[in-house]
């Protein structure tokens, strides 16, 4: 996996002057079984959120409101996206450190995630999570 499978989803957005409806149906909008939503919110301005890698999990981050930036890196190369938008999403593939930062004053950010929580499939130290991610381990 590397960051070229990290891509910006258009989800479906239908619109009409009472407002913008979006959804997300597993394997039909995003490429996996959704088995966890989480969300970031009331994120201070300057804090950082993230880094850390995954071994197996693949998530989609949805900018809900607000925006923040996403940096990426694969072990060879990174890669930044700025989500701003409740009908896009971003996809990360497994085995891509991630670091979230910049967030705005009423930013929401919603994650849907392939699998349940596992602190086992965690790169904590990013080290090690290159090491692995280069094949030295
Ligand atoms: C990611 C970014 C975007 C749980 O108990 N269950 C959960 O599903 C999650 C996501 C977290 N937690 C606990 C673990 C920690 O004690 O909540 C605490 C905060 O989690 P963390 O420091 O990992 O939060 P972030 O925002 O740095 O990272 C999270 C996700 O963990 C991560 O997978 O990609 O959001």
């Amino acid at each position: 996996m590397s960051l070229n499978n990290c891509v910006v989803l258009n989800l479906p957005r239908f619109t009409n002057a009472e407002g913008n409806l979006s959804f997300i149906e597993s394997h039909v909008h995003v490429p996996f079984a959704i088995q966890r939503v989480y969300y970031l919110y009331d994120v201070p301005q300057n804090a950082q959120r993230g880094a850390h890698g995954h071994r197996d999990l693949q998530q989609i981050l949805i900018a809900l409101a607000g925006s923040f930036h996403v940096f990426l890196d694969d072990g060879y190369k990174k890669k930044s996206f700025i989500l701003d938008s409740p009908s896009q999403g971003l996809y990360i593939c497994p085995m891509i450190w991630r670091d979230l930062a910049h967030f705005s004053s009423n930013a929401v950010c919603l994650v849907l995630a392939s699998a349940p929580y596992d602190e086992n499939d965690y790169f904590r130290d990013k080290e090690v999570f290159y090491a692995a991610a280069r094949g030295e381990l």
